[in-house]
């Protein structure tokens, strides 16, 4: 990755995707200290106090179909899972199909975000906001929201997570571009994802249903396993899928 290091941005996937839309190569990063207008999925906020955590955003333009696409989110969960891990230890949970929680409580989200054109990928811009150092959170987000400094108890080196961050994603990425999705990293992806063989609770705009997740599949569907012994495909997009005793 070759990243560009700024101050303040509104968000760092617009000042990618306008890199991009001027022709910047695979590879690209922005790192930003402040984000004034963080955006998670469907146009949620994502809060990102200055100096306090990653907010970082990095260009790819992979050869692929736009329903791979998806799968590059998480390629990064992955890798910002290791790299949390090799830089402080902390073993997280993935929660499918964006989210890494460490103790019950979300530390980490990613918004993959992309551009077609003759129904080609054209780009893919993945977001990645990793709360570091954060002493406090807002009143809303108490309860579901932390950060490595108030789970671990010291401050942490946001340069040694993006260092790993970038070898992790590197090796995942050669992974997913070798097979074309991700069979080789299902199982370990499984190995970390929360409430796996557990009952979780899945809505969307349709409604809600409970089955027991089974994990994902190659194309990074979760599988969930209905009261009637049915298997559910779960596509990533307009769903969030919780266990049934909270947040996580
Ligand atoms: C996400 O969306 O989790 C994706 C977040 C991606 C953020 C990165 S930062 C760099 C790049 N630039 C951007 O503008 N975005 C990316 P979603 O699953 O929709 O979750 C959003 C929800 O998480 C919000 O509605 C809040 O409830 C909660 N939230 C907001 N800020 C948070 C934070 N810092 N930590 C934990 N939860 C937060």
């Amino acid at each position: 990755m070759k990243i560009h290091f700024y101050d303040e941005v509104d968000s760092t996937n617009n000042v990618i995707k306008q890199m991009a839309n001027e022709g910047a190569a695979d590879g690209t990063a922005v790192v930003a200290e402040i984000q004034t207008a963080g955006r998670g999925r469907l146009g949620r906020e994502w809060i990102s106090p200055r100096k306090s955590g990653i907010w970082m955003s990095f260009l790819l333009r992979p050869d692929v179909e736009p329903w791979s696409a998806s799968m590059i989110t998480i390629v990064a969960a992955m890798a910002a899972k290791d790299a949390i891990a090799e830089a402080t230890g902390a073993e997280c949970l993935i929660k499918w199909p964006n989210d890494l929680v460490l103790n019950g409580k979300k530390i980490c989200g990613i918004l993959t975000e992309m551009k077609t054109e003759a129904g080609r990928v054209d780009y893919v811009v993945v977001g990645i906001g990793i709360n570091v150092n954060i002493t406090a959170f807002p009143k809303e987000l108490k309860n579901t929201a932390t950060s490595l400094m108030l789970e671990l108890g010291r401050e942490i080196d946001r340069s040694e997570i993006i260092e790993a961050f970038d070898k992790a994603f590197a090796r995942y990425y050669e992974q997913f571009l070798q097979t074309g999705d991700l069979s080789l990293i299902k199982d370990e992806y499984n190995n970390y994802l929360a409430n796996m063989n557990n009952k979780v609770k899945i809505l969307d705009t349709n409604g809600e249903c409970t089955g027991v997740s089974k994990g994902i599949n190659e194309r990074g569907e979760l599988l969930v396993e209905d009261e009637a012994g049915q298997l559910l495909v779960v596509r990533s997009g307009e769903v969030s899928v919780r266990g049934i005793y909270g947040y996580v």
